[in-house]
């Protein structure tokens, strides 16, 4: 999608730390990184977020969360725990438009997550 920020990433035409990538996902340190480690895992499809996979076929989904795991292991931090989130509409505060799955870690994280 030719206005989507994150669609320019995984094109290259905006820069960005590449952690991981496939055929289906790409992985990218976020910008303001709110844990030690926090990457984010994207589908390259685009997708506007969790509430519109219907219509999404199953390897894609399931990849995007393969990749989160496989990020995870990149970053060593497999075996310590790790939290992914992807946050869905205006009451998660989601403020990029397309689907993405936050996975943080390197640190304790808060039990609370509202
Ligand atoms: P969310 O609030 O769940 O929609 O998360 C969007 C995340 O995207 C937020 O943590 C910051 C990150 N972000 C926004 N713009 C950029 C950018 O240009 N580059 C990178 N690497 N991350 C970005």
């Amino acid at each position: 999608m030719s206005d989507c920020l994150f669609c320019k990433i995984i094109a290259g035409e905006i820069p960005s730390t590449k952690v991981y990538e496939d055929d289906n996902t790409y992985a990218f340190r976020d910008i303001n990184p709110m844990a030690k480690t926090h990457v984010l895992v994207v589908p390259k499809q685009h997708i506007p977020s969790v509430g519109e996979i219907e219509n999404v076929p199953d390897d894609v989904l399931a990849a995007c969360l393969r990749t989160c795991r496989r990020v995870a292991e990149c970053e060593g931090i497999l075996q310590s725990g790790f939290r992914v989130i992807s946050n869905c509409g205006k009451d998660a505060c989601q403020s990029v438009q397309h689907l993405h799955f936050h996975v943080l870690g390197g640190q304790q994280l808060s039990e609370n997550m509202a």
